[in-house]
């Protein structure tokens, strides 16, 4: 989360303040092609001229305006990406976090279905969650709500950075405690690229080391084990992504020197319980114990992050995933070019709430479990989604 006074980039995640500003003129069209926006978005964008101004070393009394205009003459862009920053962006503060994960771990679907359920809690401390500017009103309702919330269908894999302009969600969460707004910008990837090591060092994927959290999700059903014990009680699955493994090292690349908090997601958890009802099997002892964190969801009950639970849990997913053969990467989170671990946490988490079959959500509809853990672990502690302190 950025300390009030500085905010983030929403698009390349670059801390901001009031000492560098790069601005258009509102009244200018767009004219050339914009180079550095280009290379963060993959494909040519024709923009408005950017200025840009540097608070000298002795200003105090610096005006980084041209002569004449003032700040409703102009909108404020990003001095790095170029990025046209929503209103008032520079006096908020925000929690940008990166996606994560192999093609098919359910990174679209858990996004959906999070906005959701962000929305709902919001609403129970009688606040809203606003989409931020238009690009996210449209893009979350065409990609992610449609296909889920109307069509009762599945949404689309999400396209390459090479082949698409990339356009982060951006939330508004409200005011806490008397401050400024606070926003969630969410970038989604495609699986696809995080397969591809050599989407390492890409500018479009640069906004890694910035990030704030990244979300690593895990696809349990990517286990030959986990699936063949589950043929004849799921639906066959859509498709497997690559090697969990092997994504993990990409993304420690991506983030680089960054030091983002780590979520490290079990998805589709609904399949994995399914395991309960295998007899007599190692997996069926594991996940039928009534008494296990991964069985219950507290966050329906407390609105707060409960700390004691989500230590339990995070024991609970790390022994799955060891069982799981997760890999020692995943049991260390260190950084691969420095050693220093990141700060880390372990859920559970089904969107869904059961596997769809084919192209159509289960006629039961959607009934999420611990979507929300992640992002109060994350704000724990902040006052935003909390209760006001005294
Ligand atoms: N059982 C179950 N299946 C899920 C859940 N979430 C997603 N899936 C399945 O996984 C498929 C892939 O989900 P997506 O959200 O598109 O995966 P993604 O990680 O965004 O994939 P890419 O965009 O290709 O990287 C969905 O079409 C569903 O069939 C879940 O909570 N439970
Ligand atoms: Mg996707
Ligand atoms: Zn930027």
């Amino acid at each position: 989360m950025t300390a009030p006074g500085t905010n983030k980039c929403p698009r390349c995640f670059v801390p901001l303040n009031w000492d560098s500003v790069a601005w258009m003129m509102k009244d200018d069209t767009p004219a050339e092609i914009d180079p550095v926006a280009s290379e963060f978005t993959g494909r040519p964008v024709t923009s408005r001229q950017v200025h840009t101004s540097e608070r000298p070393a002795d200003g105090a009394q610096w005006n980084p305006l041209p002569q004449g205009t003032t700040i409703a003459d102009i909108d404020i862009v990003c001095p790095r990406c170029h990025y046209e920053l929503p209103e008032r962006w520079l006096d908020s503060t925000s929690t940008c976090i990166a996606m994560a994960g192999a093609r098919y771990t359910g990174k679209t679907v858990y996004i959906a279905v999070l906005i959701k359920q962000l929305e709902r809690l919001a609403e129970q401390y009688g606040q809203e969650l606003l989409p931020a500017d238009d690009s996210t009103r449209t893009r979350y309702h065409e990609v992610y709500e449609k296909p889920l919330y109307i069509e009762q269908g599945i949404v689309q894999a999400t396209p390459s950075t090479v082949s698409d302009t990339q356009i982060p969600l951006i939330f508004n969460l409200g005011m806490w405690n008397g401050r400024p707004p606070h926003f969630l910008v969410i970038r989604d990837v495609a699986g696809e690229d995080m397969e591809n090591p050599e989407m390492v060092g890409n500018r479009a994927l640069s906004f890694f080391s910035f990030a704030d959290a990244v979300f690593f999700l895990f696809d349990p059903l990517r286990v030959d084990e986990v699936s063949s014990q589950l043929r004849d009680l799921i639906p066959e699955p859509p498709g497997l992504g690559g090697d969990p493994r092997d994504v993990l090292r990409t993304v420690l690349r991506l983030i680089g020197n960054g030091t983002p908090r780590l979520a490290v997601i079990l998805s589709k958890f609904d399949a994995f319980q399914q395991l309960a009802h295998v007899r007599n099997s190692a997996w069926g002892h594991v996940m039928s114990n009534a008494g296990a964190a991964f069985n219950r969801d507290p966050g329906l009950r407390s609105r707060h992050y409960n700390e004691t639970d989500g230590m339990l849990l995070d024991h609970e997913v790390r022994s799955l995933l060891q069982r799981l053969g997760a890999g020692v990467g995943l049991r260390t989170l260190r950084n691969p070019v420095n050693g220093t671990q990141y700060a880390n946490r372990f859920f559970a988490v089904s969107a869904l709430g059961e596997s769809p079959s084919g192209k159509k959500l289960h006629l039961n509809g959607i009934s999420p479990f611990r979507c929300t853990d992640p992002i109060r672990w994350l704000l724990a502690n902040t006052g935003v989604l909390e209760e006001p302190t005294p």
